[in-house]
Parts: C-alpha cells; sequence; structure tokens
C-alpha cells in the first residue's frame, strides 16, 4: 500500500495543552509520525511519497472562508495583540449570546474554536495545509486506480467542522478526501470514523446529505470528548436522515464488543454501496492510550484492518489520533497489513 508522508508535519509544533488545569507538553506530539511511519518502513508496506499541492480549491469546498482566513493569520495577530504564550481561547458565544466575529484575535479565537485544549502556535496553518495535502495526493492516488493508500496526516482533521477547529484538528482531512471523490465524479461515499473521539467535525460537515455516509465508533458522549455530539440518536437531517450513524461506547470496551459495532457499521456501508470508502484511523480506542477508555489490543488492530477489506471497495486511510506513541507505530500498521491480510 502507497503511504504518503511529509515532513512539514514538523511545523505543528506547539508547547502547550490545556489539560487538567495545567499546560503540559500536547498530547498530539511529532514522535507520533515518526513512529508510524518507522513502522511503515520496518514491515515495508510499500512506497512511501511526498504529497502534491492541491492549493485552496478543494479545501474551499469544505472549509467557510473567514475560518480560513482566521486559520491563516491567527499566530501573526495573536503575537501583534503582544500576548506571550501561544494562542488559547477563553471566551465563547455561549447559550443566548451573539454569534457575531469579533475583529479582536482573543475573541475570534472563541469563535472559531470548540475546545481550548488545541494551542495555536507559529507553524500551525502550514502544518495544517501540508496535512490536507497528504490526504488530497492519497486521494488522487485512488482515484487513478489505486485499491487502497495511507494518508499519515498530522494535524489530524475528523474534530474540525466547516467553521471550526478543536481537539487537535484545524483543517478535516476526510472530508477534504471525500469531497474530492465526489468533485471527480463518485456518486456516493462511506466515511467509518474508528477513532476513540466522536467525529464530530466530519458528521456536522455531511449531515444534511445523502451522497456521503457517515458513521462512527466511539467513546459515548456522556464521558467523553466531544462531549456534545455522538448519540445514536443522531441519524442526518433532511435529505441527510439515515445517512449518519453513531456507535457510542461505554468506558472499558474491549475488542469483542467494538468489533460488533463494527460489523453493523460495515453492513450499513455494503448496503450503501459506496464507490469510496475513507476510514478515520485513529488508534486511541488502544487500552494504554493516556486520554481515551477503549481496551484494544495490537493483534485486533489487524483483526479489524481485514474486516474492512471485506467491503471490497476502494479504501483511504487517512490517520487521525493516537497518543501511546510507543505502540502508535505497530497499532496504525496494523490495520493496514491486516487489510492487505499479511
Ligand atoms: N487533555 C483526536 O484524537 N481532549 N483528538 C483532550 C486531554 C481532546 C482528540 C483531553 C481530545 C482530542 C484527533
Ligand atoms: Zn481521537
Amino acid at each position: 500500500m502507497l503511504t504518503v508522508q511529509t515532513e512539514k508535519h514538523l511545523l505543528r509544533d506547539s508547547k502547550t495543552e490545556l489539560h487538567g488545569g495545567l499546560l503540559v507538553p500536547p498530547f498530539e506530539c511529532p514522535a507520533r509520525v515518526d513512529r508510524i511511519l518507522a513502522r511503515v518502513k520496518a514491515v515495508s508496506l510499500g512506497e512511501v511519497i511526498e504529497p502534491r499541492d492541491f492549493g485552496m480549491d478543494p479545501i474551499r469546498r469544505i472549509h467557510d472562508a473567514g475560518f480560513l482566513d482566521f486559520l491563516a493569520n491567527c499566530w501573526t495577530e495573536w503575537q501583534a495583540a503582544g500576548f506571550k504564550g501561544e494562542a488559547i481561547p477563553t471566551a465563547w458565544p455561549a447559550r443566548r449570546m451573539r454569534e457575531t466575529p469579533p475583529k479582536f484575535i482573543d475573541g475570534k479565537l472563541g469563535y472559531y474554536a470548540l475546545a481550548a485544549e488545541t494551542a495555536i502556535s507559529n507553524g500551525t496553518w502550514e502544518a495544517a495545509l501540508a496535512s490536507a495535502n497528504v490526504a488530497l495526493t492519497a486521494q488522487a492516488a485512488i482515484a487513478k486506480g489505486a485499491g487502497s493508500a495511507f494518508a499519515l496526516c498530522r494535524p489530524p482533521g475528523h474534530h474540525a467542522t466547516s467553521d471550526m477547529y478543536g481537539g487537535y484538528c484545524f483543517i478535516n482531512n476526510a472530508a477534504v478526501a471525500a469531497q474530492a471523490f465526489l468533485d471527480q465524479g463518485a456518486s456516493r461515499v462511506a466515511i467509518l470514523d474508528v477513532d476513540f473521539h466522536h467525529g464530530n467535525g466530519t458528521q456536522d460537515i455531511f449531515y444534511g446529505r445523502d451522497d456521503v455516509l457517515f458513521l462512527s465508533l466511539h467513546g459515548r458522549p456522556e464521558d467523553a470528548f466531544p462531549y456534545f455530539l455522538g448519540y445514536a440518536d443522531e441519524t442526518g437531517k433532511s435529505q441527510g436522515e439515515g445517512f449518519t450513524a453513531n456507535y457510542p461506547l461505554p468506558p472499558g470496551t474491549a475488542y469483542d464488543a467494538w468489533e460488533d459495532a463494527l460489523k453493523s457499521a460495515l453492513a450499513r456501508i455494503d448496503a450503501y454501496g459506496p464507490d469510496a470508502v475513507v476510514i478515520s484511523l485513529g488508534v486511541d480506542t488502544f487500552k494504554d492510550d493516556p486520554i481515551s477508555f477503549f481496551k484494544l489490543e495490537s493483534d485486533d488492530y489487524k483483526r479489524y484492518g481485514k474486516r474492512i477489506a471485506g467491503l471490497n471497495r476502494p479504501t483511504l486511510f487517512v490517520m487521525e489520533g493516537g497518543y501511546a506513541v510507543d505502540e502508535i507505530g505497530i497499532n496504525a500498521v496494523n490495520v493496514l497489513t491486516g487489510f492487505e491480510d499479511r
């Protein structure tokens, strides 16, 4: 399987994450990609190529222009305001307040953020753009006939909505890639999100549409980030009714129960008959993940990779989360070798 990757992910090098009332080194760190890439090479997964630059058009198909402007200029404006640390929001348009974008960067941060853990710093925008190009390059390989490809994206994307960042995500790489398939002639795309966290951004982007089937297996919102979306009764709206499926699961969920949900999701995808499948691949379902509560073991990733292959559809794997850095390479690549049945 082809892997797409770039060193530009190193430009996403924020030093702080607001966690437990402290500013700690971010869980979403550069070493994650180093470990996955090392494993891709160790198992000889296949060729590793650099992304091409697709420009802003495919990103504008998903994201709001004001939001993209904000991301591009945030760090400059934050510095110009004289703030000493990284850019973190402190105030939001909460219930019954006005949803008008402020002019001052401190206010704009709250307007465009869905959470406060994700600090913006020098290079964040450039890395986010490079990550989207990684997804688009892998998508292009599949459009040209490859049966599968691995977009080793960093930063991740599935929490980003058309106009909000957060949960370590800025541009929704999986959504941009799915839209690219459609714009190139596909009729239907399925996005299966197996990251521990609900793919709120992807769900929101496609909620009213029937040309993208979105399915997510995740820690139930009562107990897990992003807390305010991902319930089982969210099934889509208007034309999109019936084209979203959520499988919220409780703390302690191990592989057997997780696989039951996966089987239901795969059956839904099979019935939909998509031209392409996008997997939002997070391996924060691992038993030793520091911020999650599922109990998958390293061999389980192979097992479910093989099940995904059973769909027998062109499949684009887009890297999302996974914070047990020592095992992230084995776990992520196990999905891919399991898919290849080796
Ligand atoms: N401070 C992805 O897996 N909550 N994002 C952090 C620890 C946010 C995860 C809790 C988790 C975001 C792509
Ligand atoms: Zn996650």
